[in-house]
């Protein structure tokens, strides 16, 4: 109806929603509105060299994720694969340091259909009995999780809960900073389901 638009409490109503929505959208510190907010932050330095830190930071990803998997096997490392012993290990150390009693690189999980994903490290322990990380090289660390990697991490902890639906899952995305020699790892105490920001709670 016609009447009905032009009623001061319907426009009243769709000013609230509009002026809600994008008053959240921007904070002062510049976070948008559907940030995922953690439970925790964790941060720790890389005691590292320099030799590392111009490098090209796709190539880091691509080497660091390679060297995570050698943990599974028993081969020697090679010189190139060493250089990034310091900054696993400090990711390893702070997963201890939180609770977590046994990491597994690049675990299988079935997707359907006879897909599959991997996701980058399973965990034993931490914020619940099983997690998830999803590791991410990046050149300089993010002051929140970014939406696409909580996405990926959610999928990953989906597809967990689809062959065990009995677990509840905690998860995290890790940034590695080869350039600032530290990382930061956003933790979620819950991640299927878990709802945006301002717009879906
Ligand atoms: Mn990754």
């Amino acid at each position: 109806m016609v009447s009905s638009v032009s009623d001061p409490s319907d426009v009243k109503t769709t000013m609230n929603i509009t002026i809600t929505e994008s008053s959240h959208r921007f904070t002062k510190a510049g976070y948008c509105a559907n940030q995922i907010v953690p439970d925790a932050i964790w941060g720790a330095r890389v005691y590292a060299g320099d030799d590392l830190c111009g490098g090209d930071p796709y190539l880091h990803g691509v080497r660091f994720h390679g060297v995570m998997n050698r943990i599974k096997d028993r081969g020697p490392l090679s010189p190139q694969e060493r250089q990034y012993l310091p900054h696993l290990g400090a990711l390893r150390d702070e997963l201890r340091h939180r609770g977590v009693s046994y990491i597994t690189p690049e675990v299988t999980l079935n997707a359907g259909a006879g897909a599959t994903r991997r996701c980058d490290l399973l965990l034993k322990g931490g914020l619940s009995p099983t997690g998830i990380c999803e590791v991410k090289c990046v050149t300089n660390l993010p002051d929140q999780v970014r939406i696409a990697d909580f996405l990926q991490l959610e999928l990953y902890a989906r597809l967990h809960a689809n062959e065990h639906p009995a677990t509840r899952i905690w998860g995290c995305v890790a940034y590695v900073s080869i350039k600032a020699k530290a990382i930061r790892i956003f933790a979620f105490r819950e991640v299927v389901g878990r709802r945006f920001g301002a717009y879906n709670q």
